[in-house]
């Protein structure tokens, strides 16, 4: 159950040989997928006597911070590097400015599962049909280390973990189960990392959970949902904008609705919108037509304009494509 091609996989990994410093980047707003990948990335490459480091722009998520391998993120970039790897992201600006705008890698080693029209790395392993990065990495580490240890599963599991919504998600596909049945059979305690990820939650976050919930609209032909998370909601409990995490998924889960969305404040009326699809509705096309973009089931986009205008905007797309009926 291979999904990198031999000569790609043999690419990728002679760069990786002949490699002696190494930077791993992640994307912003990252998530369980991006940081699983690269930590267990990172500790493979270590053990490979790699010099290796990891790059976040963005703070560490609470529910991540127990990842092994975590204290070695840094939001600097070095000099210079042999290789740079980028993981779940296959366009530069995805890891912020800074990313965007350094040269000072050799070669460059793109290893994703978002679906990209131009790829931009030297070597690009992108694979749409892969749940998660941290499936490809898996491929990856199987040929470096057959016999990796606990420190890199944990990391893996993570990754592929959140990215299938908990093995909920229709890109939960039989290698998603077998690379997890593995992973625990390496000790992987899922118990344990569902307690980290989903269940050490700050008393803020449920606090906002409820202001956020209380801002619900449900569209004209009740098949989109949106709620709203401004500034002054996180400065009330406490919280900031790595709270709002999955909170798309409450909307979402009402009856009826195809499509929901978040509007999270980022600046005067200027908006991030994370859309979320129950599957009929492709999101990543709906954020493109606001400059967006992401997986058929999630996408996002940044807007500018008072809320309530944004949000019938949205509406609106959402209904045309589900007529409500005369009747
Ligand atoms: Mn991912």
């Amino acid at each position: 159950m291979s999904l990198i091609e031999a000569e790609k996989k043999a690419l990728a990994l002679a760069a990786v040989q002949k490699a002696d410093t190494i930077v791993i980047a992640s994307h912003v707003d990252p998530d369980g997928d991006t940081l699983g990948s690269s930590l267990a990335w990172a500790l493979i490459l270590k053990k490979m006597g790699k010099s290796v480091i990891v790059y976040n722009q963005d703070a560490l998520p609470y529910s991540y911070e127990f990842l092994p391998g975590a204290e070695f993120l840094v939001d600097h970039l070095p000099q210079s590097c042999d290789l740079l790897c980028l993981l779940d992201f296959s366009e530069f600006e995805r890891a912020g400015k800074d990313l965007y705008e350094w040269r000072g890698y050799t070669e460059s080693l793109c290893i994703d599962h978002h679906l990209t029209a131009d790829p931009v790395a030297d070597i690009n392993l992108i694979y749409p049909q892969a749940c998660a990065t941290g499936e490809l990495i898996y491929e990856l580490v199987l040929c470096l280390d057959p016999g990796f240890r606990l420190d890199v599963a944990v990391n893996l599991y993570t990754a592929i973990l959140t990215d299938t919504g908990s093995f909920r998600y229709s890109n939960s596909t039989p290698s998603s189960f077998k690379i997890a049945g593995d992973l625990v059979a390496r000790g992987v305690e899922p118990w344990s990392v569902t307690q980290h990820v989903y269940e050490s939650q700050p008393i803020g976050r449920i606090k906002l959970v409820g202001r956020v919930l209380e801002t619900l609209q449900i569209s004209t032909s009740g098949k989109g949902a949106a709620v709203w998370v401004t500034q002054e909601m996180f400065d009330e409990t406490g919280t900031n904008s790595e709270f709002s995490d999955g909170l798309v998924n409450y909307p979402r889960s009402i009856a009826g609705v195809e499509v929901a969305f978040t509007a999270r404040e980022i600046g005067p009326e200027e908006y991030k919108l994370s859309f979320r699809s129950r599957g009929t509705v492709n999101v990543a096309a709906l954020a493109a037509e606001f400059g967006g973009g992401g997986h058929h089931n999630a996408a996002g986009c940044r807007l500018q304009g008072p809320l309530p205008q944004l949000i019938e905007r949205v509406f609106a797309i959402i209904d045309n494509s589900f007529p409500v009926s005369d009747s």
